[in-house]
């Protein structure tokens, strides 16, 4: 097994995990919404709950965006832009929202009315310009479209929709942008999702142009899925551009990353660092992105959790002994194969990246270090006063 702390400190100084904005507002369930008074109620906040996370973690520079829920229409992206700077964070991935408006309700690009789809597209477009004045590399495209019943449209002339619609925003990128397009197999669609899975993605990602890859949100997968084996194959052919992170016990439940199966996020992590290995440690360039709702846990103290369940698991994934992994391939001898990667996740990696942490000026545990900042003590006086004055509804006091 490489030497751990060395390991450990390589894999962590190139690992760049991106924090959503709406991680830090209220979120909930299609059944309701539940208030929090540390929740950011702006922009300004989830930018400064962003650059908090960062100052305690030192993995996190970028922040995803929402389009309408974070720029409403007047707003400056540039002024947003250089605000994030002066935080010491930057603006990420571009988030269109092709979900939300009424004339989508028979879809975004794949609707059957043009009026939709030359909506969608102009958004899309928008949307990488946005990109291009806030300096951010990637435009993340997730589409609600689908159908609830057999019959309802033509499944392959929507899939052509979003073939022209798909080439023609590409052909709007900058030559520094990425488009990202997302999957999932249901929600809000219940019969016939356009892009349910990776093949489609994949597809769809091809036909768009070169600067096009797939987006894997961990969330996105019918439960006995294999998602590293999707991520082994998508590395191969060179199109995986990026994750969104959450897991889950049933569908796309959004819960913190590696709350129920962390062994499944250090799978995918291993076969990272394979294929970096086997590139004479050349790491493909991904976007790793968190995407959760975690409307029940404290926002920002869920946020930390899941940045340093990351760092761990990517840690312990880089201790897996690949030459010994090899020869035990070689030998056909499986028992000695998986507990190649059984003994590196059952490693204790916590002092190495205390040590890590540490030796960039940072506390060793960054969720301690945010509990004794008060941050979000601070944050609920100041929000919850500011909520009153706006009239916006609060958390119930169980007092
Ligand atoms: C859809 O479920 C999704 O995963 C997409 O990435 C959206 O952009 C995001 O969730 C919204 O939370
Ligand atoms: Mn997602």
């Amino acid at each position: 097994m490489p030497t751990s702390s060395n390991a450990v400190f390589e894999a962590l100084d190139s690992f760049r995990i991106e924090t959503p904005s709406w991680g830090y507002a209220d979120t909930g369930t299609r059944f309701g919404k539940f208030h929090q008074p540390a929740a950011a109620i702006d922009l300004d906040d989830k930018l400064a709950d962003a650059a908090h996370v960062h100052r305690l973690t030192a993995c996190c520079p970028t922040v995803a965006t929402h389009v309408l829920w974070d720029f409403a229409p007047g707003t400056d992206a540039a002024t947003v832009a250089s605000k994030a700077g002066v935080l010491g964070i930057a603006i990420g991935s571009i988030n269109p929202n092709l979900f939300q408006d009424q004339i989508y309700k028979l879809g975004s690009v794949g609707s059957p009315f043009e009026t939709a789809r030359d909506q969608a597209l102009a958004h899309i477009i928008d949307c990488i310009k946005l990109g291009q004045v806030t300096g951010s590399k990637a435009v993340s495209l997730w589409f609600a479209d689908g159908t609830n019943y057999p019959g309802q449209d033509n499944i392959r002339a929507r899939k052509h929709r979003f073939e022209a619609a798909l080439k023609e925003a590409h052909g709007h990128l900058s030559k520094e942008q990425i488009l990202l397009v997302e999957y999932k197999p249901f929600e809000p669609a219940f019969y016939q999702t356009d892009l349910a899975d990776w093949g489609m993605a994949l597809l769809m990602a091809k036909k768009a142009g070169p600067q096009a890859k797939v987006l894997v949100d961990t969330g996105h997968h019918y439960l006995s899925q294999n998602i590293e084996q999707i991520v082994a194959w998508l590395l191969d052919e060179d199109m995986l551009g990026g994750f969104h992170f959450n897991d889950r016990r049933y569908a796309d439940d959004d819960l913190t990353l590696g709350s129920i199966d962390p062994y499944q996020i250090f799978r995918i992590f291993h076969e990272i660092h394979l294929f970096a290995q086997e590139r004479g440690g050349k790491y493909p360039a991904i976007e790793y992105m968190i995407d959760q709702s975690h409307n029940l846990k404290p926002k920002i103290e869920a946020m930390i959790q899941t940045v340093c369940t990351a760092q761990e698991l990517y840690a312990k994934a880089a201790l897996v002994d690949h030459a010994a992994l090899l020869q035990a391939q070689k030998k056909g001898n499986i028992v000695d194969a998986e507990m190649c990667l059984k003994k590196a996740f059952n490693t204790d990696v916590s002092a190495a990246l205390a040590e890590w942490r540490k030796s960039k000026g940072l506390d060793g545990d960054p969720l301690a270090a945010h509990r004794a900042s008060a941050y979000a003590e601070k944050a609920a006086a100041e929000r919850s006063k500011r909520r009153q004055e706006l009239g916006i509804a609060t958390e119930h006091s169980y007092a």
